[in-house]
């Protein structure tokens, strides 16, 4: 599914929002409802009978007006209420998997007009939005709550895993024994924190205001991961690829396949063989060039562009970075700070 349209539409009745509301009114009071959110030619070709109303949106208006039969037609901001018992005829050609005709109604009415359609079930007591292809039926609070706080646990755990990939790379990086095989480890777990983020993440998306602390916490445990993973990805992809290319690949990889190794080595532009990952290789420095301050960006991409690799700079005279034009200071915060990384990483 589309998770970014999926987003859009859940912005509409997210808890917090004057439309959930009176959605959880008409919920609690045990009616139904069938609520079109915009009204344009196409949504004016498929109404029938009803009533004209063009009044301010309040959760309580449309909640006494579920009481009605028929359909409550909103303008696109839902800030109006333009119609109400209306009857909707959307063409049959749209097909429809619901059974009631409401819900049928609303799934073809959200096919046919484009129009975010929200059918609230009497008999169910659940609310189910519809939008062109998409059919979602909202959680509760409190299971997307518990769905949450499992799948933030998991992150936790991905997280600690990848940064302890991350420290063993570093050292093995700087004693230039690190192969083929412990980068693609540690882009494996930058994949499977990406996916379970993603979870946590829709769930902040439809928890609205009540998402707030779990949105805080989804944030620390991101922090600088984009970066990081950045960085991992340019200091080994080859030449011929673009980053957003190794991305696509990843992201793609379905479950099965992101359990295989070798399948994020092929990502980086490596052969799509077990056997390459033995292959040592050495890291352009973009990750460990990045932790150390005193070099900017413009520094570390020049420095790049000269040596091409982490374990060639670390044997440069300081003469020939001064050469350069790097100043002392800032080739004493290099080589010091190289030194620095693998102890502190060796002492955790
Ligand atoms: P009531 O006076 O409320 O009984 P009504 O004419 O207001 O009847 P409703 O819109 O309340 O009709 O619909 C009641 C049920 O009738 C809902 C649905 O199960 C059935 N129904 C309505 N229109 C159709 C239809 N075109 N085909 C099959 N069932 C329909
Ligand atoms: P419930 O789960 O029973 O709430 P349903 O999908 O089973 O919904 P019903 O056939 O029971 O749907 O119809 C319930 C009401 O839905 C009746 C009417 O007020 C409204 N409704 C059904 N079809 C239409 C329609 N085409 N246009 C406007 N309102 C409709
Ligand atoms: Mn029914």
């Amino acid at each position: 599914m589309d998770s970014k349209k999926l987003e859009e539409m859940l912005s509409f009745v997210t808890p917090g929002t004057a439309l959930r509301a009176g959605l959880n009114n008409i919920l609690e009071a045990g009616l139904g409802a069938l609520i079109v959110v915009g009204f344009d030619e196409n949504v004016k070709k498929i109404t029938d009978g009803g009533f004209f109303l063009d009044c301010d949106f309040t959760p309580e208006r449309v909640y006494e007006l579920a009481k009605m039969d028929g359909a409550i037609i909103l303008d696109g901001e839902c800030q109006k209420i333009m119609y109400a018992n209306v009857h909707l005829q959307p063409d049959r050609k749209y097909k429809s998997t619901e059974s009631g005709t409401r819900h049928r109604t609303a799934q073809r009415t959200g096919q046919q007009t484009g129009k975010l359609v929200i059918a609230v079930s009497e008999r169910r007591n659940v609310i189910t939005i519809y939008k062109d292809e998409i059919r979602y039926r909202l959680k509760d609070v409190a299971s997307i709550e518990s769905e949450a706080s499992q799948a933030i646990k998991t992150m936790e755990r991905y997280k600690s895993v990848l940064d302890r990939a991350l420290a063993n790379l570093t050292i093995l990086e700087l004693d230039n024994t690190a192969t083929l095989y412990d980068v693609a480890t540690a882009l494996q777990r930058f994949e499977m924190l990406r996916r379970i983020g993603d979870e946590v993440n829709s769930c902040v998306v439809e928890l609205g205001i009540e998402g707030r602390l779990l949105n805080l916490q989804f944030q620390d445990l991101n922090q600088d991961i984009e970066e990081d993973e950045y960085d991992l990805i340019r200091d080994y992809m080859e030449d011929n690829i673009e980053y957003k290319e190794v991305k696509d690949k990843m992201k793609n990889l379905d479950d099965e396949e992101l359990l295989e190794v070798e399948n994020f080595s092929h990502a980086l532009g490596y052969g799509k063989s077990y056997s390459f990952l033995d292959n040592e290789v050495s890291p352009k420095g973009y990750r460990l060039l990045g932790r150390i301050s005193k070099l900017t960006k413009k520094d570390i991409e020049k420095l790049i562009s000269k040596y091409n690799s982490i374990s060639k700079l670390q044997d440069v005279p300081d003469e020939e970075l001064s050469d350069m034009k790097i100043s002392k200071i800032k080739i004493k915060a290099l080589k010091s700070g190289l030194k620095r990384l693998k102890l502190t990483v060796e002492l955790e």
